[in-house]
Order: structure tokens, then sequence, then C-alpha cells
């Protein structure tokens, strides 16, 4: 049976790819710019790999024009990106920069002009140096201040702008800023990271009410949550409870919140060794949970997990580097393992299935709320090949096993709307620097030049015609 016939997705699918800020624009210091906790955290000796910094990243400040034609070429009709904080309200405080909100203008112009429909992230992880010094997330005053730059940003753009997502992936803000101190600020404080979950859920509740009062009838709000797959090692009662306390921390903390108005018990229960939870106040869980446009998934790999007492920690495999901090509050003993089956490069296992039982979850979890993978992809060791071309057929391979699962899961019934390919571009891979290439292009770093991956004329074949081209079709 060829696999192109019956792989057809909904016509208007959104076939994007997806990028933030502080990992692709570089100019740091341009146009009143001032710096985020991403610039403070990459400046500091021995937290990113081999000293990298965003500084430059791949100079799409300056090479916009160039990206938005390039992903027009290859026949992309959506692109989600995020706007840096620090560029639009450098204090985090006060009135707008106007030739920070200029460049995104200009963006969003240049999107619109080729077909391509923008989403715009909000909080992409790169907070004003500033609000980190009053405090940053595990302080409240930061969700307040995130609701008035929702604001202005919303009344700059929501004339251009149809697609929202206030934050992408809390999780990794919280636990792994405050908690496991892998990514900035790099503070290794239990209380602090559950402190700053409540409050990005907080700013996210914040956030989406002020921008229903400036965005226009029609536009969609959401967020982007790297809601983690969490399997058990086993069926032992002690791998069922693990596995429940990783997936609180992992899902139930922000999606209780925002989609059903509580935390989950469990989890305040496997928290309270760290707190009361006293910091959330009456009328915060009401402020959380607005009704939301959209749901975005970011996804890349299960977590597979066992109590320590039935099985001891594997070779480490729950994403947080070689930190001796846990990003887990509370359950620090839970011990993580590796799934079978190939990696990626990041050393993550490659399990199209989760993919599919998230979606399957995410529609029972918010009937009627339409979804959207917001990322998902995979890093390899790419190189430029004798031929000035760069092959990746590992990374279509992975393109197409994965479509194949949000396919699945709409023939299933689920409401998915699109799918944006982590990433359009090589870029500043965070702790890593730029030593992992999860780009359908590829960016030569001594030049900045751009080439296209075969993954990126696989996936512009499939953006072009609506459905998966066999993997070997380029
Ligand atoms: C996501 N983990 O990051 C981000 O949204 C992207 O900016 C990033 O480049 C991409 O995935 C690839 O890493 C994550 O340790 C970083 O579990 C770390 C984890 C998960 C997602």
């Amino acid at each position: 049976m060829p696999e192109s016939k019956t792989v057809a997705f909904p016509r208007d699918f959104l076939w994007g790819a997806a990028t933030s800020a502080y990992q692709i624009e570089g100019a740091v210091a341009e146009d009143g710019r001032t710096p985020s906790i991403w610039d403070t955290f990459s400046h500091t000796p021995g937290r990113i790999a081999g000293g990298d910094t965003g500084d430059i990243a791949v100079d799409h400040y300056h090479r916009y024009r160039d990206d938005v034609a390039l992903m027009a070429r290859l026949g992309l009709n959506a692109y989600r990106f995020s706007v840096s904080w620090p560029r639009v309200q450098p204090t985090g405080r006060g009135p707008a920069a106007q030739a920070g909100l200029d460049f995104y203008r200009r963006l969003v112009d240049e999107l619109l002009a080729h077909g391509i429909k923008p989403a715009l992230t909000l909080y992409h992880w790169d907070l004003p140096q500033e609000l980190e010094d009053a405090g940053g997330w595990p302080e409240r005053e930061t969700a307040l201040r995130f609701a008035e730059y929702a604001q202005l940003v919303g009344e700059a753009f929501g004339d251009r702008v149809q697609q929202w997502i206030t934050l992408n992936e809390p999780w990794c803000s919280a636990f792994l800023g405050y908690g496991s101190g892998v990514h900035a600020p790099g503070r290794t404080d239990p209380l602090a990271a559950l402190r700053a979950a409540h409050h990005l859920n907080l700013a996210h509740g914040l956030g989406v009410q002020a921008l229903r009062s400036v965005l226009p009838a029609g536009s969609s709000i959401g967020v982007s949550l790297n809601s983690q797959v969490v399997r058990p090692l086993s069926q032992d009662p002690a791998d069922l409870a693990a596995a429940r306390r990783i997936d609180d921390l992992a899902c139930g903390v922000f999606h209780g919140p925002m989609l059903h108005g509580a935390y989950p018990e469990t989890l305040l229960e496997a928290t309270r060794s760290v707190t009361d939870w006293s910091h959330v106040l009456d009328g915060d869980l009401r402020a959380i949970a607005q009704p939301l446009d959209a749901l975005g998934l970011n996804y890349y790999t299960p977590a597979l997990v066992s109590s320590p007492a039935t099985q001891p920690q594997g070779p480490r495999a729950d994403g947080h580097g070689d930190s001796p901090y846990s990003p887990w509050p509370g359950s620090e003993d839970v011990a993580f393992h590796q799934t079978p089956g190939d990696r990626t490069e990041m050393g993550w296992t490659i399990d199209p299935g989760g993919l599919y039982e998230l979606i399957m979850r995410y529609s029972r979890e918010a009937p009627g709320v339409p979804l959207y993978i917001t990322e998902n992809g995979a890093a390899y060791p790419d190189k430029v090949d004798d031929d000035g071309r760069v092959h990746d057929p590992e990374r279509i391979a992975y393109l197409h096993s994965h479509l194949s699962a949000v396919h699945r899961a709409v023939a299933d019934g689920a409401e998915v709307r699109g799918y944006y390919l982590w990433s359009l571009m090589d870029n500043f891979e965070w702790a890593y620097g730029y030593a992992k290439r999860f780009g359908a292009v590829y960016v030569d770093y001594a030049t900045l030049a751009r080439i296209p991956k075969s993954s990126a004329h696989w996936y512009g074949k499939a953006a072009r015609t609506g459905q998966l081209p066999p993997v070997d079709a380029v």
C-alpha cells in the first residue's frame, strides 16, 4: 500500500517551523535591547558547552528577510517565533522600546507578504535580567510584569498576528532554571522552582486576560507545554506511584491549574516537604484557568521511571544533564532509565508512539481545544558533503515517523491543526551551545550561510502536497 496515498493531512493543516529569539537573533546590544537572564548565564564561565553565547547566534536579526524567503521557497505556511522581552521592554517594566517593536513588525509583515502564518510566543525563556535581579519567577511580581508585557505586545501586533502563545515550556523555566540550574538563571533551590512554576502559571492566566482585552475577535490564544510522556518501568505499585509523581511535576503542575483550575492533590502531597503552597493566593487558580483557543504540545522523547526501591537509578536519562541538582522537587529519589530504541544525538530515544499518546491524552484533558504540535524534531551531527549538500536521512525518518503518529491521532479523532518542526535552522541549543544541530536548514557558523538539509526539502514537499513523501523522496 503506497504510504503517500494514505497519509494525507487536512487541507488547512499548518506546516510550520519554530525558533526562539535568543537562539537565533544575535544583535544582543542593538536598538536598546538589555540583557536577559540568558545573556548573563551564557557569559558565566562553565555554564554553556564550549563557552558559546547567543551574542551573534545565527544573526537572524539582520537576516530575517532571507530567512523568511527561504521558508517561503521551501513551501512552509506557518512560522512560530518568540519575541525577546528585553528587546521590546528593556527593563521589564514601563513603556515599549519602539526599535524593538519595529523589528518584529518588519518580520511579521515579511511573513504575511509570503503567505506564512505567524505564531507569536511571548516568552521563550529570556527574562529581562532586571526582573531576575528583583527576584525572578519565584516572586509574584514577575507574573504581574508579564501581563503588562503581554498587553504591550498584544496592542502592537494584534492587527496582524492571529496566533498567540503565552509561555514556551514553563517546565524548563521553572525546574531547569531554578531546580537543576542547567538553564538560566542557574539557581538550584527546590522551593524557588515550585514557586516559579506557580508564578509562571499566574503569568499565563494574567497574560491571557491581558491579551483578551486588546486582541481582536478571532485571535487564538494558547500555551506550549512540554508535557512529558512518563512511563513506569513496571506495573509494580511503587513504580506506578513514581510515574505519577513525575507526571504531576512535568504535566499536572501546569495543566492542572490551566485546564482544570486546581493543582493535583497528589502533587500537593508529594511536595509537602518542600512547600505548603502558601504562595498560592486566593483567586490565583481562577485567574490561571482561562479558556484557551489552542494548546501547543512540544514533544521529543518519553521518560521511563521507577521507584528506587524496585530498580536503582540507571544511566541518567532525565534530561537534566550532569547537574547534581534535581529538577524534580520532592521527588529527587525517583529513578530514571533509558528508554529502549535508537537515539538522537541528544541521547533522546526516538519514540513516535509517545507523540501519539501525548496527543490522545490532551484530547481528553482539553476536549474541544484545537491542538498544535508546537515543537518536534531531532539533533544529528550534520556535515556538509563534498557535493555541497547536507544529507540527513535520520532526520527525515524521525520527521516521517512523528508526522505519521500525528496523522494516526487525527484519524482517531484528535483535533491537531498544525505541526511546527524544531527547528527552522541550526541555532544556540541552550546549555549545549552550537554543538547540537536541530535545524532543517544547516548553518555554517564560520560564514552564517544557510544550506537547506535534505530534510528541509523533504518537509517542504510534505508542506506543499499535504501528504508525507516516502522517506527516500529527496
Ligand atoms: C525545548 N529537557 O527545550 C525548547 O523549547 C527549545 O528551545 C529547544 O531548543 C528544544 O526543546 C530542543 O532542546 C528543551 O531537558 C530543553 O527535558 C530541555 C528539555 C526539554 C526541552
